[in-house]
């Protein structure tokens, strides 16, 4: 069985469901902090409330559940993170700390994401490597970096079999970003349709790595079914799909909305997390040790995410 944490957010939502599909309604647990409204998908299966700062309270979903996996997502990101930074420490990694924890006393496996927020300033910017300095300079990136290195250590010296990727961007039309510097990836689309028009807080020039959700999601199943043996890394692959600064996605998006149009506003605090991280990572040791791989590039995920945010948002004259 499979318990994951953080079930509600952006990430946490989508792959719920994609893990009740691959391996049994019943064989996933949901968890967040608040309970989804009636009627939410998270709730077509099993589903209960967790603070990941109560690791008796997890320790006991473990045991009483038999769960063999843990999932661990529940974070603060990056914008939100830099405005309360005290607090972003605590859940992020408090609550990895007593996952591991429990990880460790039950022998379950284990995922939890790192980022490319785990990079700063003194990263090299282009092709970032697997292997390179992390010196980051937010809140959010400290804490990425402390969790990829406590990861490895559980896994060194508890034998705790930790698996982990550094995300990109994440883009999808289910659930709504929360709090990250990368939401205007996500944002675009959505005011593209309802407004025509959108106004950009990142600039023009501000190369980020991105994903679609469905690649991301694919990404984590074949990481954790992946043979163990040739996993030399095993926590915080660089995966990637695609670079783009807002100008390339606007320009994909009038593609199929002519008289869309983009503004900018920028953001000093998004901006200058955004300046600090690469510009485009190498994904070479994901490939070679678990087969990584996507489907979507710039092109097609804007073509799936403008037809299934048509149809959510109900707009037909777009
Ligand atoms: C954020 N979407 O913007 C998250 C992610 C790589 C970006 O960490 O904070």
């Amino acid at each position: 069985k499979i318990l994951i944490t953080g079930a509600m957010g952006q990430l946490g939502s989508e792959l719920t469901t994609v893990l009740r599909d691959h391996y049994g309604a019943n064989n996933v647990i949901g968890t967040d902090i608040r309970r989804p409204e009636e009627g939410s998908p998270l709730l077509e299966g099993p589903y209960e409330l967790l603070d990941v700062l109560d690791g008796q309270k997890m320790a006991e979903i473990v045991k009483n559940e038999k769960v063999d996996t843990i999932i661990h997502l529940a974070a603060l990101l990056s914008a939100t993170a830099e405005r309360n930074p005290k607090f972003a420490w605590d859940i992020n990694m408090g609550g990895l700390v007593n996952a591991l924890e429990v990880a460790r006393e039950n022998n379950t496996s284990f995922f939890t994401p790192s980022s490319i927020g785990a990079f700063g300033p003194s990263t090299p910017k282009k092709d970032t490597p697997q292997d390179t300095i992390q010196r980051p300079t937010t809140i959010y990136g400290v804490t990425k970096v402390s969790g990829e290195l406590l990861c490895d250590y559980y896994f060194q010296k508890f034998g705790v079999d930790t698996r982990g990727v550094r995300f990109p961007g994440l883009i999808g039309y289910v659930t709504p970003p929360g709090g990250g510097t990368t939401d205007y990836a996500v944002d675009i689309y959505y005011d593209a349709l309802k407004k025509g028009s959108y106004e950009s807080y990142i600039d023009k020039g501000t190369f980020m790595d991105m994903m679609y959700m469905p690649d991301a999601l694919n990404a984590i199943i074949q990481l954790m079914e992946a043979d163990p043996k040739k996993l030399i890394h095993r926590n915080a692959f660089n995966i990637s799909a695609m670079s783009f600064d807002p100008e390339m996605i606007a320009a994909e998006i009038k593609k199929h909305i002519p008289e869309f149009t983009m503004t900018y506003q920028v953001d000093p605090v998004r901006q200058g997390i955004a300046n600090n991280w690469p510009d485009n990572i190498d994904f070479t040791a994901a490939i070679e040790e678990w087969g990584f791989k996507t489907e979507y590039d710039l092109a097609a995920m804007t073509k799936d995410m403008l037809e299934k945010l048509r149809i959510k948002l109900n707009i037909k004259d777009r």
